[in-house]
């Protein structure tokens, strides 16, 4: 199976041969398998694809999308308090005594019944803390400091790796408010952290897809489920450029991935495999760049598919170094290896349904650009948070005129 000789599209083409092969491509078996390095969108991914695949959209009821982001909203507490450490206190002391109950969950030592978590109002409660006139330049600065080296911050031995991996998902708490503001509907869950261990896998009619956990200790049980797979997707963060890997505080992130990446595409048990790159985190790699991040892999040509890449901030140079660096574009023989490749927001359930449309196209090398890095594109909240952010600068340059709208 999946072997270039059996593939009925090699076989000499024949007038009605076409509705067979489309017949003949819905009922083969396949095998898909979703790799990657701890924190690199894999357990997202996997979760908005069972999502696309079982017709699971949208929320059935308003409570079920109430328990999720109950639980997230509670998750991101609990890592700000690790964070905040000294500074949890100033903070407590300005939260009203309504949220007496809330706060006595997030005890270090308690562990809240998830099922449970709808009686308690923790989006109100981070909303609350959110809008405390100092904190998000509190958590600016702490957030600032330790998230390039997490685990270098967090030698207590009281703390372990997988909570630190969790602390990660303070990555996307200005995108979690954000999103709450808009009050259209998302999947929390996919801004959540969740740790992956061993394998997991779902199965939709004759396509099973699994998904291995990808820190050091994990990747051992990869090699026991690569026999026989179709696809084979393996993921990795835009958003690491900066960032030195969980396991250790000495390796970058960007060169594990890429240690990785080359065994993947070498390796003979994957050898027959479709091997699709995808890029996560394309909106983390702009706000990084917008707060002054940098970063040179080399030289690179140009990619044809950057072209409507909007250029602020060298995001599309960037882009470009990023990509070029994984794919090896100047090694044809290895490049020919991998099948394809996207830039994808996976917490955006439509930016991963058009992946999954290309994916299940399986004659489409187009790759899939996230529309977040598109000239022109602006989601309308993103929009409203720049204009604020223009009136602002021109408050402090004092160029606002003293002319006034009469309505
Ligand atoms: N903003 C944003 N966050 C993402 C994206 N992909 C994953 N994440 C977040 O990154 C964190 C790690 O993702 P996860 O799928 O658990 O990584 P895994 O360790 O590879 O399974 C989670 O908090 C996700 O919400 C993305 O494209 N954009
Ligand atoms: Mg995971």
């Amino acid at each position: 199976m999946g072997s270039k000789s059996s593939h009925p599209m090699n076989k000499p083409s024949q007038i009605g041969e076409s509705i067979t092969i489309q017949q003949e491509q819905s009922t083969r078996e396949e095998s898909w398998i979703i790799l990657g390095t701890a924190d690199s969108g894999t357990s997202t991914f996997y979760y908005m694809i069972e999502r696309i695949l079982s017709n699971n959209r949208h929320y059935s009821n308003r409570n079920e999308f109430n328990h999720d982001l109950q639980l997230v909203c509670f998750l991101m507490i609990k890592n700000l308090w690790t964070i905040l450490e000294s500074e949890r206190s100033r903070i407590i002391d300005l939260i009203p005594k309504s949220f007496g109950p809330c706060l006595e969950n997030l005890n270090d030592k308690s562990n809240i019944d998830q099922s449970q978590i709808s009686e308690f109002d923790y989006c109100e409660l981070l909303m609350y803390i959110w809008n405390i006139p100092f904190f998000r330049d509190l958590f600016e600065t702490k957030w600032n400091a330790i998230s390039p080296n997490i685990s270098e911050n967090f030698k207590d031995p009281n703390i372990n790796y997988y909570h630190v991996l969790s602390l990660l998902i303070l990555e996307n708490l200005e995108e979690l408010i954000s999103r709450i503001k808009s009050k259209t509907e998302f999947f929390p869950l996919a801004l959540s952290y969740e740790i992956t261990k061993g394998v997991r896998e779902f199965r939709y009619n004759n396509i099973l897809v699994k998904n291995a956990g990808g820190s050091r200790g994990q990747r051992k049980k990869w090699l026991c489920c690569f026999n026989n797979q179709s696809i084979a997707i393996f993921i990795i963060s835009l958003a690491e450029l900066d960032q030195y890997t969980v396991e250790d505080t000495q390796t970058l992130r960007i060169q594990e991935s890429k240690l990785l990446m080359e065994e993947l595409i070498n390796t003979r048990f994957l050898k027959t495999a479709r091997k699709i790159v995808i890029f996560t985190k394309p909106d983390i790699l702009i706000k990084k760049l917008q707060k002054g991040h940098s970063i040179h892999l080399g030289n690179y040509k140009m990619r044809p598919e950057f072209k409507e890449i909007i250029n602020k901030h060298e995001l599309k140079k960037v882009v470009n170094s990023i990509v070029s660096h994984y794919l090896n574009f100047e090694n044809e023989i290895e490049f020919k290896k991998i099948h394809s490749f996207h830039i994808v927001n996976t917490t955006e359930l439509e930016e991963v349904n058009c992946v999954m449309e290309r994916i299940l196209d399986h004659n489409s090398k187009n790759a899939f650009i996230s529309p977040c890095l598109l000239h022109g594109y602006r989601k309308p909240e993103q929009f409203e948070r720049e204009m604020q952010e223009r009136l602002f600068w021109k408050c402090r340059e004092q160029r606002l005129s003293d002319i006034r709208v009469l309505t």
